[in-house]
């Protein structure tokens, strides 16, 4: 192949991923791929209880099994003085008291709250090794009563699972005006209520967890290397809040990563443990997920359980929208999940809409089952779920048509303050229906529909015109709302002598493509050949402190980080430029790569700049240090805020349930785009998970004993290619206001906007039968059931008395 021309790899070109030749030769290099000599191999033995006190553990004969090093319990890591794993977001309750915040062992301490959480430590010279010793531990559990559903954790009597907790209530915590929300409702022309339950997902990434931790007893110092989505977070939370530790002692490097969708930001239990073993036994120790305990063991996504009124007047103008959510948090809070129902959730319910008085509480419920945290989207998905399932169903109960009813809602004019905190900068929400109207040809669908009933299907269409926020910071704000850390974002740009870059960026990769985009910006921007910039990231050891990639903020945060470090460079090269030109760097501009004299033909081209900084032998040292090395970082002033239109056509077959997506269109405004095909990926994977959380995922409890039921992926149905049609993707701009790039991000939109457009769609084709309501995910049975119980009535009428 051809190296591709300037002018394709620019800011705006579909430049092809430049990491996917590693990736797709297999030569991409994974934690498990990473191997030290001396090294040795963990495995976790897990509680099968979802509760039980922990009587006693015996690991004599566990010890003595062949290869094993060291067999270590909870009893070891309290003696050694190891604190427990911390949460990151401080959540304050309505009564203005700290959320409850228990105690989070690495390793059980005398009681096990989920299954799955870690009992003890077994290592030895093989996997297999440690797995095999790990069955001769003795450990004499009495089994207490468990809950898995939060909204029983809430009644009283249930089995409590932490005594600083005695109801199981981590906080209830409200946004919005109480008052003024229940007089608007009181003077209400129609109510719309509904209550919806957001299903428990599991992450599956397609790396399993791992990490290797390695102690140098030379310098007293670690290396971990682990898949993680934040090398620097997890590094200071490991360091000063764990084992209490200087954090210039430890090392950690999240090297080639595949996918985390969010389960990857946390500090993990284990990688606590593994840190501490390292030392302990002075080798480095080796884990690996199986995916049986990714299941168990990755913090799950969602589980809410809403009631959700909207109060509208005769016209379908919204005047008041009340919320309250249980949110279940699992059995420990893990390290992002307290604001992941309260900060990313509650501030989004104002939608694309002007409701101007908004009222939510939510609940934070502890239960014997895995901790719930960050999954793509973290609290939109569930909030974009709320208001779009509740607009649609004020249009259904109005008569008013979807998107007329819509339209008479949005917001307009910009910006725009929501009467739930966030401020929005910019949008043009009339633009993306539009947009996704004429792509979805809703204008031909009842056409479509008689069609399709003439085969027997039943076809609906449905709609969702979702916002987000996302670029998470800025620190400020974080910081008010209970963010234990900052939000900024770092970007170093080194030049080297002969013009060539690397770029050190505190956002991580794993499956974004940002050693690609990022590159397209220096390249274009210092207009040198993108083969000659690279993007590294994932090392605390060479990457200035920075805050990782999760609520899609790369690109927003991290890129803009990185041309606030070219701004520097630019600056300096002009200085440079003028010495060499013997001109005034007022004099200096930089276009296409070169330095020239403004209105001259006189120049000197990037690299021979470069050069100057490196071999400072022509140069202006009494005024300017050699070197061309910039770092920037970069707290931004607001999230930024993607929206767009999603348009759902399904047919169901009302003699099995069973649902097809004939055709999805997703109209998205991510501002200005840098690599459109990136971006379209980046669309097509969520919608395909938010497709699979409306149609097909469900991470399943039983109810008395919370043992997890859909542990693999026998019971846990993942989308594949033949569930999801091919997807009709378009985009409209509006550039965000406030960062350099008036980009916005990109990575969770199909997640949040999808389902709620999927489930209106499947509710649109069960309405001739009367069916007004479905939970996620709309499984054949469950929709089966749906036309049932609504037939029944039907026919109970039609009986003779
Ligand atoms: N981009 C662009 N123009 C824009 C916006 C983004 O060209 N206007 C490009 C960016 O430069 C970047 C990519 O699109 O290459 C995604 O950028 P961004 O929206 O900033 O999101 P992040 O890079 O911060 O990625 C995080 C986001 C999140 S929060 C989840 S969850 C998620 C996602 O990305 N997890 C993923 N996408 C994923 N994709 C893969 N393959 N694997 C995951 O685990």
């Amino acid at each position: 192949m051809n190296a591709p021309s300037e002018r394709e790899t620019g800011v705006g070109a579909s430049v092809r991923r430049k990491e996917d030749y590693r990736f797709l030769t297999g030569s991409g290099k994974y934690t498990d791929d990473v191997q030290i000599p001396g090294q040795t191999y963990a495995y976790f033995l897990r509680s099968p209880y979802a509760h039980a006190a922990i009587r006693s553990i015996n690991t004599d004969a566990a010890k003595s099994a062949p290869g094993v090093i060291a067999v270590l319990t909870g009893e070891d890591i309290a003696a050694d003085k190891v604190g427990g794993v911390p949460c990151g977001w401080l959540i304050t309750d309505v009564n203005g008291q700290p959320m409850k915040e228990p105690a989070h062992p690495a390793l059980a301490q005398g009681k096990v709250r989920y299954v799955g959480d870690q009992v003890a430590i077994v290592i030895a010279s093989t996997y297999l090794q440690a797995k095999d010793a790990a069955e001769l531990i003795e450990v004499d559990y009495e089994a207490l009563p468990a809950v898995a559903d939060a909204r029983e954790a809430l009644k009283p009597g249930a089995p409590v699972l932490h005594d600083v907790a005695p109801d199981n209530k981590c906080y209830t915590w409200s946004l919005g005006d109480k008052a003024a929300v229940d007089a608007a409702f009181a003077g209400a022309h129609h109510v719309t209520r509904l209550e919806l339950t957001n299903n428990r997902l599991v992450p599956n990434a397609m790396e399993p967890r791992a990490a290797l931790a390695q102690y140098s007893r030379a310098d007293d110092s670690y290396t971990l290397y682990v898949a993680n989505q934040n090398p620097h977070v997890e590094r200071l939370l490991l360091t000063a809040f764990v084992l209490g530790l200087p954090e210039h002692k430890m090392r950690v490097i999240a090297p080639d990563v595949g996918g985390g969708f969010g389960s990857k930001i946390f500090l993990y239990a284990e990688d606590v443990v593994l840190a501490w073993a390292s030392k302990k036994i002075n080798r480095p120790v080796k884990w690996t997920a199986e995916r049986s305990e990714s299941f168990l063991t990755d913090a799950h996504g969602r589980d809410h359980a809403t009631v959700a009124e909207m109060a509208v007047d005769q016209n379908g103008q919204f005047l008041a929208m009340r919320v309250h959510t249980v949110a279940n948090l699992g059995a420990y809070l893990s390290t992002f999940a307290t604001s992941v129902p309260t900060i990313l959730y509650a501030t989004l319910l104002a939608g694309q809409y002007k409701t101007p008085q908004i009222y939510a509480e939510v609940d934070g419920v502890f239960t014997n089952t895995t901790p719930v945290d960050a999954y793509r989207g973290a609290g939109r998905p569930e909030a974009a779920y709320v208001v779009e399932r509740l607009v649609s169903a004020v249009a259904r109960e109005m008569k008013i048509d979807d998107a007329e009813l819509r339209r008479r809602n949005f917001i307009t004019e910009f910006p725009y303050q929501t009467p739930v905190a966030l401020q929005y900068d910019t949008g043009d929400f009339n633009a993306c229906l539009d947009g996704a109207m004429d792509m979805a040809d809703v204008a031909g669908f009842p056409v479509r529909r008689e069609e399709a009933r003439s085969r027997g299907k039943l076809r609906g269409i449905g709609f969702s015109t979702y916002i987000e926020a996302c670029g998470l910071a800025p620190s400020n704000i974080a910081g008010m709302l209970g963010a234990r850390a900052g939000l900024y974002e770092v970007g170093e740009v080194r030049v080297h002598p002969t013009g060539s870059v690397t770029v050190f960026t505190g956002s991580h990769s794993h499956g974004q493509g940002h050693e690609t985009t990022f590159a397209q910006i220096v390249s274009a921007r210092l207009g040198i050949p993108f083969e000659q910039v690279d993007i590294v990231h994932g090392d605390t050891g060479r990457v200035p402190f920075g805050m990782g990639t999760y609520g899609s903020r790369s690109l927003a945060v991290g890129g803009s980080a990185i041309v606030k470090a070219l701004d520097k460079i630019e600056a300096k090269g002009k200085q440079i430029a003028a010495h060499l030109l013997e001109a005034s760097a007022s004099d200096i501009e930089f276009k296409d790569g070169k330095f020239s004299i403004a209105g001259t033909d006189r120049n000197v081209p990037f690299a021979q700049v470069a050069l100057a900084a490196y071999v400072p032998h022509n140069y202006p040292l009494d005024k300017l240090e050699p070197g061309l090395n910039e770092t920037a970082f970069y707290d931004p002033t607001n999230f930024t805020y993607p929206a767009g239109a999603h348009i759902c056509e399904v047919e169901v077959d009302p003699e099995t349930g069973a649902v097809e997506v004939v055709a999805m269109t997703a109209v998205d405004d991510f501002g200005k785009v840098i690599n459109p095909m990136i971006v379209e990926g980046q669309v097509h994977g969520g919608l395909a998970q938010g497709i699979g959380q409306a149609l097909l995922e469900n991470c399943v409890y039983d109810r008395e004993s919370a043992q997890l039921l859909s542990g693999s992926y026998m019971d846990y149905a993942m989308p594949r290619a033949e569930d999801l049609p091919s997807f009709r993707v378009g985009n409209r701009v509006t550039p965000c206001t406030h960062n350099p790039l008036g980009a916005k991000g990109c990575g969770e939109a199909g997640a949040i906007g999808s389902p709620p457009a999927v489930i209106n769609a499947v509710i649109d084709a069960l309405s001739p039968l009367g069916v007004t309501h479905l939970d996620m995910p709309a499984s054949p049975e469950r929709v089966w059931k749906a036309i049932q119980a609504a037939q029944q009535p039907m026919q109970a009428a039609s009986q003779p008395a």
